[in-house]
């Protein structure tokens, strides 16, 4: 029988926040007793992540743990990419390895999903700000704001948040999406969401606890020059048909 869940870390340079973090998945899998597997896609690190990846996978040998290895980096959304398709459970999570969102946060999402209510389900940190424990600095918040408001205005979605790295997916439906999706870097998510709702998806934005991790490898300046030009290639794309499946 296939897994009931996914749970898919993308990591690029994680040696020095991943192992807390597969520590509390697998333990929380394994107290929960859930039929999961997890998969760790290592985006091209130049440093050990991967290997310290195995080595902790080793220690919960009852859970199933896929890490792949990008050779090369190639973004946050394609390593996501990667996860997903490698994923062999009907219901897939992707997490961000700091992570900032609890993993006991994960029944918020993936319930909707498999009452069948829902089909893709993502944390927020908008609509409910009294769940942010450690903020992010000033600066970086008020950015994200403002990121927020050019999202809205250039993918016309109507979401408070669409960056949180906590998002959940039904993959009968999800995966053949997966191959018309183009942006690799942080953009992605909006590209994840604009084309599911595109395509009928039924979506859910959910508020989740949310605390600052020190150790972001976003840099401000490249990758807010990155996202405008993802965003209008979702724009391009949309218009020049691109999304659409064949
Ligand atoms: N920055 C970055 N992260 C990547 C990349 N590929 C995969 N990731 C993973 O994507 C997740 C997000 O990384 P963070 O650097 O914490 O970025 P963030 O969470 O958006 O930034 P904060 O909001 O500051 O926490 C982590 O799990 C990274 O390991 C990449 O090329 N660059
Ligand atoms: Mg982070």
């Amino acid at each position: 029988m296939s897994k009931e869940l996914s749970i898919v870390v993308p990591a690029f340079n994680e040696s020095a926040r991943i192992v807390p973090s597969l520590e509390k998945i697998l333990t929380y899998v394994r107290e929960k007793g859930l039929d999961a597997e997890l998969i760790v896609v290592d985006d091209g690190s130049s440093d050990d992540t991967a290997e310290i990846a195995g080595k902790v996978a080793e220690r919960y040998d009852e859970i199933k743990t896929n890490v792949i290895r990008h050779k090369q980096n190639r973004g946050k959304g394609n390593a996501v990419k990667t996860g997903l398709l490698a994923a062999e459970a009907d219901i897939a999570l992707f997490s961000d390895a700091d992570l900032s969102t609890p993993i006991e946060e994960a029944e918020k999402l993936i319930a909707p999903i498999s009452n069948g209510e829902m089909d893709l389900t993502f944390g927020s940190r908008a609509l409910d700000r009294s769940l942010i424990g450690t903020h992010q600095p000033w600066r970086r918040e008020q950015g994200g704001k403002v990121m927020n408001f050019v999202i809205r205005k250039m993918s016309g979605l109507g979401f408070a948040d669409t960056q949180c790295g906590f998002k959940a997916f039904n993959m009968k439906k999800f995966r053949p999406l997966l191959d018309v999706m183009t942006v690799d870097r942080f953009g992605f998510d909006v590209e994840f969401l604009f084309v599911a709702k595109y395509h009928g998806l039924r979506l859910a934005e959910i508020p989740v606890r949310w605390n600052d991790v020190e150790g972001s490898k976003v840099s401000v300046f490249r990758d807010t020059r990155r996202m405008f030009s993802e965003l209008a290639l979702i724009r391009r794309n949309a218009k020049n048909g691109v999304y659409d499946l064949k």
